[in-house]
């Protein structure tokens, strides 16, 4: 027995040495069924750790957010005795644009964002339970949890992390000047192969994600796995939300659409989805084992095939077809054999974007009861492919009563314009979509024309309004949406666009800032209470109290009120509401709040004013 456990570790040791450690390792299995049914409940992992941080840190965070937000007719306290609100936070995709737009965003709910004038909606983020992110908008998220949840004002500091100057593919120079780069990334990859894993290019192009966004950890996180974030001090002590990328299932040849899409949850205790079409989880820390209806009948397992960048390429494997440019005499043999086989074979080259999980976790070879559950290989692609580029589908499962959305798509000109929204709403009617209830929103024109992208609109306000949805109307969540919008940058950058100088990086994540904190809490200094109001509403209504007369009137200032616009197109109104021309950006000095430009701005950039004296103010 000894004899067995020691031989595939000794072809693991000499794997990794080569490979940094991306290449998964045997372990000892920890014995019992590795997959469970999503049919008994939430992950009770999760379910610890989200109720541990409810009562000991996100409720006395929300407990101060609203005794600061200067709600007026309404006690925090009384109110809280009695109510426990829950908040979720989710990032769309969108490349780059994404993930620092969505720095921005997460910066206004981040109580350490130091405000130097002003206000933001710092303590949301300390009070939310659940945090997700799809694509770019993975990115912003894998990156910081990775990172121990820094806060965007220290990665800044640090300057280390997104060094967007030097471009995802080429790491800030030609192939030949960065052979070290390229011969690492190709030896991480081959030693993957070399341990018995199909490498896809999700592969490579994780890989080079990862030296951007784990840059802390050794070898740019070659050897970090998704499912190891748990043992940093953020989670030990409860600090952060709980993270979900997400991804969806698609077998190479096929497409997705919201209506038959299956949407997968990489979180660090499990991997899986509750959609009809799969039912299951597996231990995030053993994905790689081969095991048959969840069992091993092998005395080893595999760790380490979780590796935090590899997730995040999973989530946003729209990407690999970048690395397919690559196509260099320069690179090391073993990564131009590679990139030429998707390049030559048509296939191949069609399904560029697809991630192998193999083996598949979920592989039964009896009662089997889905096509996923029959193939030895599970399937991965880019979270936001069947057009649901807001991952909200994981927070709605989990009964929340506020979700802040936050939109960087492309659907117009590069500007957001609800397209995401559309789609999960109308997913909710689908067999897949079952036990997903989503406020009603309107079409496209409506959200361009009514102005539903310029500025933060909420949804769902009134429960009683959505029982033809489903009869428990209460745990349907109100839904503050956000989208990108030009306030202080013209932030609607391509998908695509591969480099940013550092100013224009901080541009990105400041405009994200404005767009959630109503331009420094200058076009509406009760912002901070609306949002109040808004978290508050689902509690408030479940326990029969009446809304403050504040309340009300935010509510007619931010709900959608079932309006459909029906006249002729008008279009962007960049400047109604008197938000900004994003032409100001330019002389971004004299924006308010923004101490911009120069090379030596940072912390400034970003953010506006000492939250803390606003709060001794207030
Ligand atoms: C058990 O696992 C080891 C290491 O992964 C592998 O080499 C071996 O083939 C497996 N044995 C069986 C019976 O699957
Ligand atoms: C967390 O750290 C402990 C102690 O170092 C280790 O045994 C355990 O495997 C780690 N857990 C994960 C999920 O990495
Ligand atoms: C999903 O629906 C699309 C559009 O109807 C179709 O092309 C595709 O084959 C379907 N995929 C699956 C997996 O059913
Ligand atoms: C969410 O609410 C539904 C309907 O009330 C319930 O069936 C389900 O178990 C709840 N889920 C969680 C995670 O609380
Ligand atoms: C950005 O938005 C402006 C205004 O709508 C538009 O003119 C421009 O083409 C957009 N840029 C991109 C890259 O889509
Ligand atoms: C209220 O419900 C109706 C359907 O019963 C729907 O058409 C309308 O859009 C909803 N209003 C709001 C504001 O959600
Ligand atoms: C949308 O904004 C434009 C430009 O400021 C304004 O003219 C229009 O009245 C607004 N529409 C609504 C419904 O508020
Ligand atoms: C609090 O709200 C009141 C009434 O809306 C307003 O007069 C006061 O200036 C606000 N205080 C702060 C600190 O925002
Ligand atoms: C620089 C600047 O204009 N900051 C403003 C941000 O918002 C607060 C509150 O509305 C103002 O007091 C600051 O002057």
């Amino acid at each position: 027995m000894f004899f067995l456990v020691l031989l595939p570790l000794i072809g693991i040791i000499a794997a990794s040495s080569s490979s940094h450690g991306y290449a998964p390792v045997s372990v000892s299995c920890p014995g019992g069924q590795l997959t469970r049914s999503s049919l008994l409940g939430l992950n009770p992992d999760e379910k610890r750790y989200v109720d541990q941080r409810y009562t000991d840190v996100a409720k006395p965070n929300l407990r101060s957010f609203l005794a600061g937000a200067n709600l007026t007719d309404f006690d925090a306290d009384s109110f809280l005795d009695q109510a426990n609100p829950t908040i979720g936070i989710t990032f769309s995709g969108g490349g780059y644009r994404a993930q620092l737009s969505g720095a921005g965003q997460y910066a206004a709910l981040d109580s350490r964002t130091n405000v130097v004038n002003g206000k933001g909606l710092g303590g949301i983020l300390q009070s939310a339970s659940y945090i997700s992110g799809l694509s770019g908008g993975s990115w912003l998220l894998g990156s910081l949890v990775s990172n121990n949840l820094i806060s965007i004002d220290e990665l800044i500091d640090q300057n280390t992390l997104w060094q967007l100057q030097n471009s995802l593919l080429t790491n800030g120079g030609d192939i030949a000047n960065h052979l070290d780069y390229w011969n690492s990334i190709s030896d991480e990859v081959e030693g993957k192969k070399n341990a018995g894993f199909d490498v896809t290019i999700t592969d490579v192009y994780s890989r080079a994600l990862s030296y951007q966004l784990l840059t802390n950890s050794p070898y740019d996180g070659a050897g970090y796995a998704f499912s190891s974030i748990i043992n940093q001090s953020n989670f030990q002590s409860f600090q952060a939300p709980y993270p979900i990328l997400v991804a969806l299932g698609r077998e190479p040849g096929q497409s997705v659409i919201n209506l038959n899409s299956t949407v997968m949850s990489l979180t660090p205790f499990e991997l899986g989805s509750e959609d009809p079409s799969l039912q299951s989880f597996v231990q995030t820390k053993y994905v790689g084992t081969q095991l048959d209806n969840g069992y091993s009948n092998n005395i080893s397992c595999v760790n380490g095939f979780d590796n935090a960048g590899f997730f995040m390429g999973t989530s946003s494997s729209l990407f690999n077809g970048v690395v397919l440019t690559l196509d260099s005499p320069q690179l090391p043999p073993f990564l131009r054999n590679l990139i030429n086989t998707f390049i030559v074979n048509p296939f191949e080259r069609l399904n560029v974007d697809v991630s192998h999980y193999v083996p598949n976790p979920f592989y039964k070879s009896r009662d089997a009861k889905n096509s996923i559950e029959r193939s030895d290989s599970l399937f991965l692609v880019d979270g936001g492919e069947d057009g649901q580029n807001v991952p909200l589908v994981p927070l709605l499962r989990r009964n929340l009563s506020a979700i802040f959305a936050f939109d960087n798509s492309n659907d117009h000109l590069t500007w957001p314009d609800g397209t995401s929204l559309i789609k999960t709403y109308e997913r909710q009617f689908s067999p897949q979509g079952k036990g997903t209830p989503f406020p009603y929103v309107p079409d496209q024109k409506t959200f361009r024309n009514l102005n539903l992208t310029a500025k933060p609109t909420f949804f769902g306000c009134d429960a009683k309004n959505l029982s033809s949805l489903t009869s428990d109307i209460y745990d349907v969540p109100l839904v503050i949406y956000t989208a990108n919008r030009p306030y202080t940058y013209w932030s609607n950058t391509s998908t695509f666009r591969l480099e940013y100088q550092i100013d224009e990086r901080n541009n990105m994540i400041a405009n994200g800032f404005a767009a959630t904190t109503r331009l420094n809490g200058t076009l509406d200094e009760e912002w901070d209470a609306c949002v109040g109001c808004a978290v508050i509403r689902r509690e408030q209504e479940r326990l029969g109290v009446e809304q403050s007369e504040q309340c009300k009137q935010c509510f007619q200032r931010y709900c959608w009120d079932g309006t459909i616009y029906e006249g002729e197109p008008i279009g962007d109104n960049f400047d109604d509401n008197g938000l900004t021309v994003a032409a100001t950006y330019y002389n971004a000095q004299n924006v308010p709040g923004f101490h911009n430009t120069g090379p030596n701005i940072k912390r400034d950039q970003v953010v506006i004013a000492n939250q803390q004296d606003y709060r001794d103010e207030a």
